[in-house]
């Protein structure tokens, strides 16, 4: 059985990348591997946000784990900061990764950029080591994420390699990212060459499909989507970036390869092949929405479930973080 676990951090209203990228994706490994899944709140705090908004974001997200099949009976489900063990982790791997490391990883130039590089807080840089420590501390073989979080995971497997090489031991499991077959990066609708991100303030929004938007906005969103100056409905990233874009919507919302999904399209226009995207997207999200809103409005229940996943996670925690203590020499 494999050790799986993936996190969503609470910084915005989540978007159809993140169902496309991570949310549905996570039920698949629960029937036969040990998953581990949880909110990762402290990660929520390397950018500005408003308090308010950040806790009612922890039971979004948890409620849309619930929502997309996730069961609490069969997957840990947790919470990042109901477990000391990451922070005292945490303080150790700080030591091993190297400053040259988290300055180079992209999300962290996007997002330091757009702070202007003024006020940049420490924790945006050591973000990474944080979420290795979240990877390292369950003995993690496998981190399902959206391509644009790759990068971050293979920091974790160079850090666990450097770190068991110096203590001569498998201490650390070394971990592995696996991305969705279709859509690894959803771009926004109205500027397909930039990532539908949840934190994206730009333009309001009207690129980036709210999982909580209702259907009336999603079909708007949608038929507004940026194509181009031709007819033909062909899936070709670099030169048709948006109409490739709702292609790989489409095909992720079908389970099929966006080249599989342009054959069905030949000779269409754009109008109707938008309205086509629109029509599998509901398909999806409707009943994913309906569930979303029973599991969110009972707060006590889903506290009830984060207390039962942390107390399952410190259990897995807690031999790990001895072992790593052990081989550095404090314990
Ligand atoms: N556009 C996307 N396409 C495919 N997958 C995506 N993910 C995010 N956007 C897309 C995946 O969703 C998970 C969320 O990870 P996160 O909460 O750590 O945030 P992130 O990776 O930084 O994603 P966002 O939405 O862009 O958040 P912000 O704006 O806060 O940076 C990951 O598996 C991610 O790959």
């Amino acid at each position: 059985m494999a050790r799986v676990l993936s996190g969503v951090k609470p910084t915005g209203k989540m978007t159809l990348g993140n169902y496309i990228g991570s949310f549905r994706n996570f039920p698949e490994f629960q029937d036969s591997n040990e998953v581990y899944i949880f909110v990762a709140d402290l990660h929520a705090l390397t950018l500005p946000i408003d308090p308010n908004f950040l806790h009612s974001t922890i039971y979004d997200i948890v409620s849309f784990y619930l929502a997309a099949g996730l069961d609490p009976n069969k997957t840990i489900l947790f919470r990042q900061s109901d477990i000391p063990e990451v922070a005292m982790l945490n303080a150790i791997m700080l030591n091993y990764a190297y400053m040259g490391e988290t300055a180079e990883m992209i999300q962290f130039k996007e997002k330091s950029a757009k702070l202007n590089n003024k006020a940049i807080g420490v924790g945006l840089f050591t973000y990474p080591i944080l979420m290795a420590c979240d990877i390292f501390l369950y003995d993690t073989d496998i981190v399902p994420v959206g391509e644009d979080q790759r990068q971050h995971v293979e920091l974790a497997h160079t850090l666990a390699r450097r770190f068991n090489s110096r203590y001569k031991g498998e201490f650390i499991k070394e971990p592995r990212a696996v991305s969705p077959k279709v859509g690894k990066r959803i771009m926004s609708l109205s500027d397909p060459l930039h990532k539908m991100s949840k934190s994206d303030d730009r333009e309001a929004q009207k690129g980036i499909i709210y999982l909580q938007d209702d259907e009336k906005t999603i079909r708007k969103k949608i038929m507004s989507a940026v194509t181009d100056s031709e007819t033909n409905v062909h899936f070709d990233p670099i030169n048709k970036p948006g109409v490739s874009n709702l292609l790989t919507i489409y095909g992720a919302m079908k389970h099929m390869e966006p080249e599989e999904a342009e054959k069905l399209f030949v000779g269409q226009n754009y109008g109707t092949f938008k309205k086509a995207v629109a029509d599998a997207v509901m398909e999806e999200l409707g009943p994913f929405q309906a569930k979303f809103n029973a599991f969110r409005s009972d707060e006590a229940k889903l506290e009830e479930i984060f207390s039962i996943g942390a107390k399952k996670a410190r259990e897995s925690a807690a031999p790990v973080l001895e072992r790593i203590m052990k081989a550095v020499g404090i314990r």
